[in-house]
């Protein structure tokens, strides 16, 4: 994020474009809530009628997949209207002139049939946006999950850029990360290309530095991304197959696309390590299991969405029966058996060892972190008086070696699975706020359970609805090229006739069964925010609610839940 969550509140305006933050970050949207108290506009850009857009001053219900046909629009308007910031654009930017070429063609009335937002629609939200003075994108994975996302998430940097939205308190452009700590996971290298603190294994320094540090000879190769774990073991050549898959923290039977492919994938590769606090379908194709604590058994640091470092504390000790370790002691130990020796005594000294090596973090120590509580990077001294960094690009200050703001002129790309004659429907996956991901920490409390359980549910409007004969909580079959499953029918207003939206957190219901692996070139996540699919009734609802069960309890005793004595 450009800009810190705290900043939200003060936003003259908000443009929260595919982030239902109400049910994925309920703490967020209190944020969100209260920048409406204090006068701000909000514009919610979602095709469901999510809660955002119930309190929105507009809701563009756009249609699935026209993200960046209406970006571009907005720019087109922002351009023809003269409502850019001139001079920022003079003087802190870079490719104006091509994208005001690219823009031309965006009209509202060019994208009015793809987005199915009407012109004047448009042009109302373009002059909002535009004019506010202080004026913040959020946005979720309505951008990230497509086959096209990255370039939509440029889309919204130009209109920040030709707005002068950036560099100020209370702007920017946010991406309303997942996890708890999945902007940590990339802060400390937990990506393909990069060391720690987004250093580039490519770059000779960087490897020198990596390779002094550690006493050992690096490689300067990019890694393979998991999504694409899949075709390395299944369509590659003997020299690049994956044959052995070390994976924590991660559920990929249940959390990636097409199942079925994952599936033969995780039964072809010849070892797999799994580490985790709980079973899980992955767990399920392992050759080594390697057990570790939960979060409140350790310590560390976790990196909020916005660049937040926050401690994190053991509570608890693990129940002295359990035989884990924590992920640290469990690496620790791997890697000293396979000859690397590594010794820590404490989080503190591996902490101290990731913040020597980046610069950006240098500054972040525990004492400071201790006083301060949070420190947002970058924070590049050890002086107390450096308290980190709210916002970014101050004074127009940009990380491109020009220090300007880089303009993209992009054009919009239609979803990879267009809807058709024999899966007629689109088929959207989203979250809903009672269970979380793959449902190993929820789906084992039973409090959460009694709220929603198995199978979960498909979000189809009324009429559709009426037209199938189908009926709240009755179960149907949902199908798609790659495969079926079964799940109850939620008839609801929220959502438009042509799209029906699942929940990827249920165990049987299990909606990437059916979705996509079409991949961002660059991001490389899938578009489980599109494929094309077909609902049909289950006349038998005795046999369908049997079949449920029965599967439900399969998956639980594989998984190694005991029925009869469940743990709350
Ligand atoms: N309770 C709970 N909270 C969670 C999670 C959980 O599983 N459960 N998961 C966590 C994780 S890992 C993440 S990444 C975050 C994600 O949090 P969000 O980003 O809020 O995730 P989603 O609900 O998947 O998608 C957001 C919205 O995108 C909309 N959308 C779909 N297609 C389009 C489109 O074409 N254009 C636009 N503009 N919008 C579209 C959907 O209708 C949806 O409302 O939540 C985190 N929080
Ligand atoms: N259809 C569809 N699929 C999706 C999405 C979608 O919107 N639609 N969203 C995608 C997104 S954004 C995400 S982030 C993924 C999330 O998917 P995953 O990352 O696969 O799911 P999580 O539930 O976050 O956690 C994975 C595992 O981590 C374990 N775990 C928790 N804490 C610890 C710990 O301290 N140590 C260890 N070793 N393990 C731990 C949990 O028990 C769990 O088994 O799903 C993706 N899949
Ligand atoms: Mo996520």
């Amino acid at each position: 994020m450009s800009n810190g969550v705290h900043e939200i509140e003060d936003a003259a305006l908000l443009f929260v474009f595919g982030y239902n933050g109400a049910d994925s970050h309920p703490i967020v949207a209190r944020r969100i809530v209260r920048a409406k108290q204090k006068g701000a506009t909000i514009i919610c850009c979602d095709p469901r009628r999510v809660e955002t857009a119930r309190i929105a001053d507009m809701h563009l219900q756009l249609k699935n997949g026209s993200n960046l046909a209406l970006v571009n629009a907005l720019a087109n308007v922002i351009i023809e209207e003269n409502l850019c910031d001139e001079n920022f654009i003079t003087e802190h930017s870079s490719g104006f002139e091509e994208f005001r070429e690219l823009a031309k063609k965006y009209t509202p009335e060019a994208v009015a049939a793809t987005t199915q937002i009407e012109p004047e629609v448009i042009r109302k939200a373009a002059r909002l946006y535009a004019t506010s003075g202080r004026s913040m994108i959020l946005y979720g994975m309505g951008v990230c999950q497509f086959a096209q996302a990255v370039n939509v998430v440029k889309g919204l940097a130009n209109l920040a850029i030709m707005t002068g939205n950036f560099g100020r308190w209370g702007v920017g452009i946010g991406p309303v990360r997942g996890q708890n700590n999945v902007q940590g996971a990339c802060d400390m290298g937990a990506l393909p290309n990069c060391y720690p603190g987004y250093q580039n294994v490519t770059v000779p320094e960087v490897q020198a530095k990596f390779e002094k540090a550690w006493g050992i000879k690096l490689s300067n190769k990019i890694g393979i991304p998991l999504t694409q774990v899949p075709h390395y073991v299944l369509h590659e050549t003997e020299e690049k197959k994956i044959r052995a898959y070390y994976i924590f923290g991660e559920d990929p039977a249940q959390s990636d696309p097409d199942l079925a492919e994952v599936r033969e994938a995780l039964e072809k590769i010849e070892l797999v390590i799994f580490q985790d606090i709980y079973m899980n379908k992955t767990g399920q194709f392992a050759d080594v299991v390697l057990p570790a604590t939960g979060w409140n058994e350790h310590d560390g640091v976790y990196s909020c969405c916005d660049r937040g470092f926050q401690r994190i504390r053991k509570l608890i000790d693990p129940p002295a029966n359990a035989n884990v370790l924590t992920d640290w002691e469990i690496i620790s130990r791997l890697s000293t058996a396979m000859g690397y020796p590594m010794k820590y005594n404490n989080t503190e000294e591996i902490w101290n060892e990731v913040i020597d090596l980046c610069p950006t973090f240098y500054g972040a120590t525990y004492e400071k972190l201790e006083k301060l509580g949070n420190i947002q990077w970058p924070c590049r001294s050890r002086d107390l008086s450096d308290k980190g960094t709210s916002f970014l690009h101050k004074d127009g200050h940009f990380a491109h070696p020009d220090g300007r703001a880089k303009f993209s002129s992009i054009e919009w790309q239609a979803p990879t699975e267009l809807e058709n004659e024999e899966f007629p429907l689109i088929l959207s996956t989203v979250r809903e706020v009672g269970h979380y991901s793959v449902r190993t920490m929820t789906g084992n409390c039973r409090l959460l359970r009694n709220l929603e359980d198995e199978p979960g549910w498909i979000q189809m409007n009324p009429k559709l609805c009426r037209d199938m004969g189908l009926k709240h909580g009755e179960l149907v079959k949902v199908l798609s090229k790659r495969g079926y499953c079964i799940t109850r029918c939620l008839p609801t207003d929220r959502v438009k006739r042509q799209a029906v939206y699942m929940t990827y957190q249920w165990w049987v219901g299990a909606c990437n069964e059916l979705t996509i692996a079409s991949l961002d070139p660059i991001s490389n996540t899938p578009e489980y925010k599109y494929c094309a699919c077909r609902v049909e009734k289950i006349e038998d609802q005795a046999w369908a609610e049997l079949f449920v069960k029965e599967e439900y309890e399969k998956i639980r005793s594989n998984m190694g839940i005991i029925l009869h004595k469940e743990a709350v």
